[in-house]
C-alpha cells in the first residue's frame, strides 16, 4: 500500500516536472534535456571515492557476487551502473550487460544529458544487469577512483562536471576514503558542493573512512580519522564533523588485524552503512521534493530576473514618451509664438480659438515633433537601457542569504546568454506567465510532498 502511493506521488510529480517546469526550463535554455528525466529512473546510490579505497569490493559485497573487478592499483576507469534484471538463474550473477552509448541513447534511462561528454566517456560507462535482490529497489553506480587532480585531467572528459551530474540524480551519494589518502577529493567536494542542493547535502551525502583494519591500532586510526576530519573541515569550512562510518571488509581484513581489539568497537560500522544503502530508496520523496525546490528556484528566479528588467525597460520607454509631451508642447509653444510675431494670429480670442489653419500647423507640428522623438529617442533609450543591464544585472535581483546568492550565481550567465540572444526583445506577459508556473509547481510538490512524507513517517 505505501510503496503503490509513493509510486503515485512520484508519477504525479514527474508529470507535473514535465508540464510546468519542462517548458520553462527548455524556453530558457535552461537544461538541453527533460528536467523529469532524471528523477522517473529507480533510486540511486553514487559511490565515490579515491582509487582502491574499497568502493568495488563494497559493491561485490552488498550485491552478493564479485561483478566488479578489485585490485590494489587504479583499477577501474569506467563508471559501472548496477541494476535489476529478471532471470532464471539460480545463482546471482550478470544477465545483460550494454554500453555507454546504449545507455546514453535510451529514453528509459536518465542518463542522456551525459552524452555531451563525448566519446571518451561513452567508451568508458556501461550498465550491467544483475539478478541479484539488493537491485530490486535501487541501482548503485561503481565510478572510476579518484586520482590527483593533474591526472584527472588526462581523462578525456570532464570528470569532476559527470560526477556532479551523477550526484544531482543520486539519493545517496557515498565517499569513501582510505587510510593510505584521507582527504584528497577537495575538488570532487566542491563539485557536489555546487551541483547538490544545499539543504540536502548532509543528508545524501554520507563520508565513509574504509579499510580501516589496516591503521594496525587504534592510536594511528585515530590520527587518520583526525586527519580526515581536519581535511574535510577545510573542504567544508565547517567546524561541525559530518558522522563518518568506519568500515572494512571482512573478507579482505589481514590477517594482522584479526588480532586487534580496536576493531570489535567498530565491527558494526559496516552493518550501519549497508543499512543506509538500503534505505536509500526511502530518500526519494525527499529527493523528489528538493530536486523540484532546486530546479524550481533556480528557474524561479531566473524568470524573476526577466520579469524585472521588462519592468525597468517599460520604464525607461515609458519616461522618455513622457520626455517627448515635453518636446511637442515646446514645439507647440515655438510655432504659437511664432505665429504670433509674423501677426498672422488674430488678437481677439474668439478668432484666435477658430483660426484653423495655425492650429492645424501647430498640430501637425507638434505631432510630428512627438513622432520624431518617440521614433529616434526610446530605441535609443531602449539599447542604452539593454546595454546597462548587461552590465548591472546583479542589481535586477534581490539576494537575501548566501543560498540565493549561490542560486543567482548559477543562473546569471544564463539570465545574461537569454538577454543577449533576444537583444532583450521577448515577451513579458510570457514570462510573468512562466514565472506563475514555476512558482505554483514548487508550491504544490512541497504541499502534497510534505504531507505525505509526514503520513508515511506517522505509519
Ligand atoms: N585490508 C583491506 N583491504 C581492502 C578492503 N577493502 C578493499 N580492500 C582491498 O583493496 C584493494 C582495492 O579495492 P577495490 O575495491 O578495487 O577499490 P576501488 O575503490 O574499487 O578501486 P578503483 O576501482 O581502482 O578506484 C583490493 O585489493 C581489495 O581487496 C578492506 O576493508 N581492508
Ligand atoms: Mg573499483
Amino acid at each position: 500500500m505505501k510503496k503503490g502511493y509513493v509510486e503515485k506521488l512520484r508519477q504525479d510529480l514527474i508529470g507535473l516536472v514535465g508540464k510546468k517546469l519542462n517548458p520553462v526550463s527548455k524556453r530558457y535554455a535552461y537544461s538541453d534535456t527533460d528536467l523529469e528525466v532524471h528523477i522517473k529512473w529507480r533510486p540511486l546510490v553514487l559511490v565515490l571515492g579515491n582509487y582502491s579505497s574499497g568502493k568495488s569490493t563494497l559493491i561485490n559485497e552488498l550485491v552478493g557476487c564479485d561483478v566488479q573487478r578489485t585490485g590494489q592499483a587504479p583499477t577501474d576507469d569506467s563508471f559501472t551502473v548496477l541494476t535489476y534484471g529478471e532471470s532464471d538463474r539460480e545463482d546471482t550473477g550478470i544477465v545483460g550487460e550494454h554500453e555507454g552509448s546504449h545507455l546514453f541513447a535510451n529514453e528509459e534511462y536518465p542518463f542522456s544529458s551525459l552524452k555531451k561528454y563525448g566519446q571518451r566517456l561513452s567508451s568508458h560507462f556501461a550498465i550491467k544487469k544483475l539478478n541479484s535482490p539488493f537491485l530490486k529497489d535501487l541501482a548503485i553506480i561503481d565510478t572510476p577512483g579518484m586520482l590527483d587532480s593533474l591526472a584527472e585531467r588526462d581523462r578525456g572528459y570532464d570528470y569532476q562536471a559527470v560526477i556532479g551530474e551523477l550526484a544531482s540524480m543520486a539519493d545517496l551519494v557515498i565517499l569513501m576514503f582510505d587510510p593510505h589518502k584521507a582527504g584528497t577529493i577537495r575538488e570532487t567536494h566542491e563539485s557536489l558542493r555546487k551541483t547538490l542542493p544545499a539543504k540536502t547535502f548532509e543528508d545524501r551525502v554520507v563520508f565513509v573512512l574504509n579499510r580501516v583494519d589496516e591503521c594496525g591500532s587504534m592510536m594511528d586510526l585515530l590520527r587518520v580519522y583526525g586527519t580526515l576530519c581536519w581535511n574535510l573541515s577545510q573542504m567544508t569550512g565547517r567546524k561541525d564533523i559530518p558522522h563518518i562510518y568506519l568500515t572494512y571488509s571482512p573478507e579482505c581484513q589481514s590477517e594482522s588485524s584479526k588480532v586487534q581489539s580496536y576493531l570489535e568497537e567498530i565491527t558494526s560500522h559496516r552493518d550501519k552503512l549497508k543499512d543506509a544503502i538500503f534505505a536509500a530508496p526511502r530518500f526519494r520523496l525527499e529527493h523528489l521534493m528538493s530536486y523540484v525546490e532546486h530546479h524550481g528556484g533556480r528557474l524561479e528566479m531566473l524568470t524573476s530576473a526577466l520579469m524585472n528588467y521588462k519592468h525597468g525597460k517599460f520604464m525607461t520607454s515609458l519616461k522618455w514618451c513622457f520626455y517627448g509631451v515635453f518636446a511637442a508642447v515646446a514645439v507647440a509653444l515655438g510655432l504659437v509664438g511664432y505665429f504670433y510675431y509674423q501677426g498672422s494670429f488674430p488678437n481677439r480670442t474668439l478668432d484666435w480659438l477658430m483660426g484653423p489653419k495655425q492650429w492645424g500647423l501647430v498640430g501637425v507640428g507638434a505631432g510630428s515633433a512627438y513622432l520624431l522623438w518617440l521614433i529616434l529617442s526610446v530605441p535609443l533609450a531602449r539599447m542604452k537601457f539593454h546595454r546597462r543591464a548587461m552590465l548591472s544585472i546583479d542589481s535586477y535581483i534581490k539576494i537575501q542569504n548566501q543560498t540565493e546568492q549561490d542560486t543567482w550565481d548559477h543562473m546569471k550567465q544564463m539570465v545574461l546568454d537569454f538577454l543577449s540572444k533576444t537583444n532583450g526583445s521577448f515577451s513579458g506577459m510570457k514570462v510573468r506567465r512562466d514565472h506563475r508556473h514555476v512558482k505554483g509547481a514548487i508550491k504544490k510538490t512541497t504541499k502534497d510532498l510534505r504531507k505525505a512524507v509526514s503520513q508515511l513517517q506517522n505509519g
